[in-house]
């Protein structure tokens, strides 16, 4: 297919300062395919000095998350500007750990979105089932709602912004991969929905990554899938062998 190929580590709360030197010094002198747009979210204290440190390289720094407020009273978060100031016009939205651990709810994240968007920000937004949902054959209606509630009161040509992960719950950080034929079954889906409101153009042409345990040796059978761009990579991110592994996996 035609899309980008995207290949995501999400740091989560990894990675110090010189750990985060450590790791990009790694990426930086790897060769990295020219067709696979490369993604690292080293945490907020590290956000700048990634970038400076990538500075001569299209590895893309992110924020794993940022706060829907232009400024104000929100003790402990960081806003859209701030990281735009540092560089950053990237940031995941809506992962399973903010939504579970942080209260991130289908309207919080709506609204950090919009607040991606009006900054010209990419968001890479997740969603997912848990695994009572799936065991109760409820994940497709989960998605839906995830998605319907969270993310599809965009305009058409806000798609150009956003990127979607799909992340089943159970299959995160516990060694349990969905199976190619699950997530493509999801990713399909998902595009199919994406298509029915805004249009197949859209849909032809939004990035859908899997992400949930994804390792060296799973990536290759995973990112064959037709529906399936790419990867957020959790645990495997981590190091720098792996991550180049993976990216090279298409
Ligand atoms: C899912 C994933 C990265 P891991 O959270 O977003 O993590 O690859 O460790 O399952």
């Amino acid at each position: 297919n035609m899309r980008n190929k995207i290949v995501a580590g999400n740091w989560k709360m990894n990675c110090d300062i010189s750990q985060t030197y450590e790791l990009l010094d790694e990426l930086k002198d790897s060769e990295l395919p020219e067709d696979v747009t490369v993604i690292v979210t080293p945490p907020f204290t590290s956000l700048q000095s990634a970038n400076q440190a990538l500075v001569d390289s299209d590895i893309i720094v992110a924020a794993q998350n940022m706060h829907q407020a232009a400024n104000g009273a929100f003790t402990g978060e960081v806003s859209a500007a701030m990281l735009n100031g540092v560089g950053i016009d990237t940031v995941i939205l809506g992962h399973s750990e903010r939504r579970a651990m942080f209260w991130e709810t289908n309207e919080i994240l709506a609204a950090k979105v919009n607040t991606a968007l009006e900054n010209e920000m990419t968001a890479i937004f997740c969603f997912g089932e848990e695994l009572g949902d799936r065991k109760s054959d409820n994940h497709f209606n989960i998605v839906k709602e995830q998605l319907q509630e969270g993310l599809f009161h965009i305009k058409a040509e806000n798609w150009e912004s956003i990127v979607l992960a799909y992340e089943p719950v159970w299959a995160i950080g516990t060694g349990e991969t969905a199976s190619p034929e699950q997530a493509q079954e999801m990713h399909k889906y998902v595009r199919g929905l994406v298509a029915d409101i805004f249009g197949n153009e859209v849909a032809k042409s939004v990035s859908i990554l899997y992400g949930g345990s994804v390792n060296p040796a799973n990536a290759k059978e995973i990112f064959g899938q037709e529906d399936v761009d790419g990867g957020l990579i959790g645990g495997a991110a981590l190091k720098a062998e792996d991550f180049i592994a993976i990216v090279n996996s298409f």
